[in-house]
């Protein structure tokens, strides 16, 4: 089967590494021909000269093998020398730690970008240094980072990258709003839309509404692909009894007025038979009461065990999900 899956940083590795894993139970071993990522670019920042991409790095770092599952960020075992020496030169945020082994992607990065290659050109070539078994392409090419405008206590509103109020502020000052300038004109990176009609399948992780699914649905063009395709879209709840499991999406949900709930998400995606971009729903078997709510809203739902706890238990939610598709 053709899978699409729409996916931000952790949450989104976890279900991509049980999508893979549930391609192979399939016995596909050449998984990249049947599994897209489409990732969220919204995280991404410069810093330091270079250019950051938290959400695609992490999804290539845990496809690789080589992510720090414990932080959730970064490279295993990475160091911090060149970091300690930024800070000396007052270089960078001193609350953001670029570690060693990080750099280098980054270096390589920036320096194939500063060369003329899109982001989906960086993309491709750096997935050819792993056996990721999926294709990563990135939302868009387009420089559209996330500005959270927030409500400063001491100093009114004012706004900043999603990067500085998630990681210095710990999502502590209250947003107002979140933003990506430019997105309205953005256009989906080569492939995504093609991806998305010939899908089988389109499924959107269990990743943060906001600001991980968010600006990918923001992209004009992947909203109409979705609404368009002939492939069911099912959506799976990152939301677990009421609670966001990991991170801060909480705070960005009440941001935007969106209870954190299995019901809330799937109002905010909505369905495809209104303006919406999903066909069904899984819900926590925790939120099994979500269903009948949601069903009024008219999707399928079901109620399934949704922990990611390993890439086993991600690949069963990724057949329950397949399942609501029919594939
Ligand atoms: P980020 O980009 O690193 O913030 O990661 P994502 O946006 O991809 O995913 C973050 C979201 O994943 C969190 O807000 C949680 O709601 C969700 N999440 C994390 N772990 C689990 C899990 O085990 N099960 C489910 N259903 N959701 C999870
Ligand atoms: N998150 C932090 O909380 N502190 C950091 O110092 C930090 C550094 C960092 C460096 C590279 C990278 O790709 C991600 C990094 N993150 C860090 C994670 C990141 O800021 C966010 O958790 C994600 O963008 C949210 O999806
Ligand atoms: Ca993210």
């Amino acid at each position: 089967p053709r899978i699409v899956v729409l996916a931000g940083g952790v949450g989104g590795s976890k279900f991509v590494l049980g999508a893979r894993e549930a391609l192979r139970r399939r016995g596909i071993a050449a998984s990249t021909d049947h599994l897209t990522v489409v990732v969220n670019t919204g995280d991404d920042l410069w810093l330091s000269g270079v250019r950051l991409q938290p959400d695609v790095d992490s999804i290539t770092y845990a496809l690789a093998g080589v992510n720090d599952t414990a932080r959730g960020w970064g490279r295993q075992d990475d160091s911090e020398r060149v970091n300690a020496e930024l800070q000396a030169w007052g270089v960078g945020w001193p609350w953001f730690t670029l570690g060693d082994l990080d750099l280098g992607t980054h270096l390589a990065r920036t320096g194939w970008l500063r060369e003329g290659a899109t982001p989906t050109g960086v993309l491709e070539r750096m997935a050819t240094r792993w056996d990721l078994g999926a294709r990563l392409l990135p939302m868009t090419d387009a420089e559209v980072d996330t500005v959270v405008t927030v409500d400063d206590p001491d100093r009114g509103p004012r706004s900043m990258h999603f990067q500085e109020w998630w990681t210095r502020h710990r999502a502590t000052l209250p947003p107002l709003a979140f933003d990506n300038p430019g997105i309205e004109a953005a256009a989906p990176a080569p492939g995504v839309a093609e991806a998305i009609a010939e899908a089988d399948a389109v499924l959107i992780a269990p990743s943060n509404p906001v600001v991980s699914i968010g600006p990918i649905l923001a992209v004009p063009g992947i909203r109409s692909a979705l609404r368009q395709t002939s492939a069911p879209v099912v959506g799976v709840s990152p939301i677990i009894g009421g609670r966001v499991v990991r991170g801060m999406a909480d705070v960005c949900l009440g941001a935007i007025g969106v209870e954190t709930s299995a019901v809330g998400v799937a109002g905010l995606y909505g369905s495809r038979r209104d303006e919406g971009v999903l066909d069904a729903w899984l819900v926590a078997e925790e939120d099994v009461d979500a269903i009948e709510t949601v069903e009024a809203i008219g999707l399928t739902a079901h109620a399934r065990p949704l922990w990611m706890t390993d890439p086993t238990r991600s690949a069963d939610i990724v057949e329950a999900a397949l399942a609501q598709a029919r594939v």
